[in-house]
């Protein structure tokens, strides 16, 4: 029964239900998310965590004249259901569903789409600035976890903020938990702040008590206030903030929708910048979220009442097959107990990237730096400057973040960082802010790194020992998913920087491929072969350097190349190919390239999702059929087939 929710289609609706209502609502809206996200997967405990919070927002301002801007997104499931989303709620994180993140064309409360950490403050202000042009009434309000608090652009933002006193309202939303434990000194200094409250209380109390005392209290008084400056961050609550120009207010408990209310209500007829910090709890409400809240951030479907986690089945039965991340974690491990100078950096994602074990087992290599992309491969800079061997574990699209840093700091100077780019590819049901689709093309132009992509779990263990040994930068791009079930050697061997390798020879038409798209394609050749197409089949294993030599000599033996990349065509994988036929003459080679095009890709399973993109097997079988057929019926009637157009027509042969 979801009576109040069912009364709610705009934030309007959320005005008229009394108190005692809102409670129930908070209820309602909690049993939805579990009931939702048991089934479809998302991020159950940072929504949990928000339900008392969104509501007094939506109470207490006026959306959508006041903005909403949630940070990184993922906590704004309440925010959609009292926003027009109830009735679509199921569909969340399906394909062609609702997003599980904000989404401007899905609604007009949602004002900014987000899924990356720290924007929030910096779109808030920009907002408010337009606002302020414009001559419109209304305020942005960005609400941003003290996990994303660590970002450097979330500073970047309260800096501006704080200076050009603009109205802006940040609300802090502290449950003390990045993905894991938040880290840093920020988070040292927020968790001051809330027992700072009872500091105050304390100095409140003494005060009145020393000047209680007639002689002696009076000078006890001012010795009192001399202490009270030296521990001015302790006994002023959020010193840092107001000292950045921020009125700080709080901290709040979050769970308390009268409290909650009531202080928002009361700054809704302030002017100015403020920074109301409020503290909530990661998984409020249902047990093994709030026992265990790292695990439940970002779940797949769960049994509702035991709360345990079903994972997909293991491929492999007795010897399950590991996810790419796994791989990872041991090999590193296995690698780090040899080499003593291996050291593992995580921008917040430990357990994301597989390196729970090496927290473990070398406490002492091992950094998670918060959620600071930029500071993450700086900071392997300088590690790598004094002889560490430092390994940048990252997901592709946050490495996005330190474009800038891997070229200047790292390629630059040609240091020896390795960079582990998990979820290279689609990702699946996080949709567009999470695909590592783009990261061939930002890396492969850059000098000195070396770029590679295994076609398996084995592939890949040898990888990262080769990145490890290299003296030079290393990027080492793997997709979110298990490994193919490939036999398991007990020795990590080094592979030749720049070799590829011949998986299938071939007369008809050479398919070359890298990465997820390796296996798809050699299936997609035995499916040609029983059509009668012969095709020869390379791995290239690496994006740079290319193994020219090899690429070049099959394409001539075939006379027609098809290139397979999970990656956009643009500057990626394709492109290298071409510029390789370009520097060798060999232009009047038909090339045709199967990878993303220059769209972004939604949300969905990721089979779904590369079948739509056309680079799954079906697609790579399509293409490469009709590559060949095209050449045989030209051959058959005779006729000039223009090939596929790499070169300019009266391009100099
Ligand atoms: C730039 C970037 N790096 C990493 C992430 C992955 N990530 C998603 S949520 C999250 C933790 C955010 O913590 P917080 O802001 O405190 O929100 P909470 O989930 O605790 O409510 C991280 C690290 C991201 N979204 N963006």
């Amino acid at each position: 029964m979801t009576k109040y929710l069912e009364q709610i289609d705009h934030p309007i609706d959320v005005k008229k239900l009394d108190r005692e209502e809102l409670e129930k609502l908070c209820e309602e809206i909690r049993g939805k998310i579990l009931s939702t996200v048991s089934q479809n997967g998302g991020h159950l405990a940072s929504n949990l965590g928000v339900v008392e919070l969104t509501i007094a927002l939506h109470y207490a301002f006026d959306l959508p004249r006041d903005k909403l801007i949630w940070d990184v997104g993922h906590q704004s499931y309440t925010h959609k259901l009292l926003t027009g989303r109830r009735d679509s709620f199921h569909t969340l994180r399906q394909y062609e569903g609702i997003s599980g993140f904000p989404k401007r064309d899905e609604s007009s409360y949602d004002t900014f789409d987000s899924g990356h950490s720290g924007t929030s403050i910096s779109a808030a202000l920009g907002m408010a600035e337009a606002k302020r042009h414009r001559g419109d009434e209304g305020r942005p309000i960005a609400i941003i976890g003290d996990g994303s608090m660590t970002a450097g652009l979330a500073f970047e933002g309260l800096n501006q903020a704080g200076h050009i006193d603009q109205d802006l309202i940040v609300i802090l939303n502290d449950n003390e938990m990045s993905i894991s434990h938040n880290v840093g000194a920020l988070s040292s200094y927020l968790n001051r702040l809330m027992t700072g409250q009872f500091v105050n209380r304390f100095r409140d109390e003494m005060n009145k008590f020393l000047e209680t005392i007639p002689s002696i209290g009076k000078s006890a008084l001012r010795f009192a206030k001399k202490a009270e400056e030296s521990l001015k961050c302790l006994l002023i609550p959020g010193l840092l903030f107001e000292e950045l120009g921020m009125k700080y207010i709080g901290p709040i408990d979050g769970h308390r929708l009268d409290h909650l209310i009531e202080t928002f209500q009361n700054i809704n007829k302030l002017r100015g910048p403020f920074l109301v910090h409020v503290i909530t709890k990661k998984g409020k409400g249902y047990g093994p979220a709030e026992k265990n809240p790292s695990l439940y951030h970002s779940v797949p479907t769960f049994d509702l009442e035991t709360g345990e986690i079903k994972r997909r089945p293991h491929p492999g039965g007795a010897n399950p097959v590991p996810t790419y991340t796994e791989v990872f974690g041991e090999t590193l491990c296995k690698l780090a107990a040899k080499n003593r100078k291996l050291i593992a950096v995580t921008a917040a994602m430990q357990s994301g990237t597989g390196l729970e074990d090496f927290a473990i087992r070398f406490p002492d290599r091992f950094y998670d730096i918060g959620i600071a992309e930029q500071h993450a491969v700086t900071f392997a800079a300088g590690l790598a400057l004094e002889g560490m061997k430092p390994v940048v574990a990252i997901y592709s699209t946050f490495l996005q973040r330190a474009y800038d840093q891997v070229q200047q700091d790292v390629c630059l100077q040609n240091l020896p960082v390795v960079f582990a780019l998990d979820r290279g590819g689609i990702v699946g049901e996080d949709g567009p802010t999470h695909h590592g689709l783009f990261d061939y093309s930002y890396l492969r132009h850059i000098p000195n790194l070396i770029v590679m992509a295994p076609k398996d779990e084995e592939e890949f263990r040898h990888m990262i020992k080769t990145a490890v040994e290299h003296p030079g930068p290393v990027a080492l791009r793997y997709p979110r998913s298990k490994g193919v079930g490939a036999k398991r050697s007990d020795i990590l061997k080094s592979l030749e920087i720049g070799r590829g390798e011949v998986l299938r020879e071939g007369k008809d038409i050479l398919i070359v491929a890298i990465g997820s798209t390796v296996y798809p394609a050699l299936r997609a050749a035995q499916r040609l072969e029983e059509i009668g197409i012969d095709a020869a089949i390379i791995n290239s294993r690496f994006l740079k350097p290319l193994d020219g030599d090899l690429l070049c000599h099959w394409a001539k033996r075939t006379g027609k190349v098809l290139t397979v990349e999970e990656n956009v065509l643009m500057g990626g994988f394709g492109s290298a190919v071409l510029e390789l036929f370009q520097e060798k003459n060999l232009l009047s080679i038909p090339v045709k390239r199967l990878g993303i095009s220059d769209s972004f890709v939604e949300h969905g399973p990721q089979t779904v999702l590369r079948e739509q993109v056309g680079i799954d097997e079906n697609g790579i079988f399509r293409g490469a059929r009709e590559m060949a057929e095209e050449g045989r019926s030209s051959s058959a009637h005779s006729t000039q087939v223009i090939p596929f157009m790499v070169d300019p027509p009266n391009h100099p042969k």
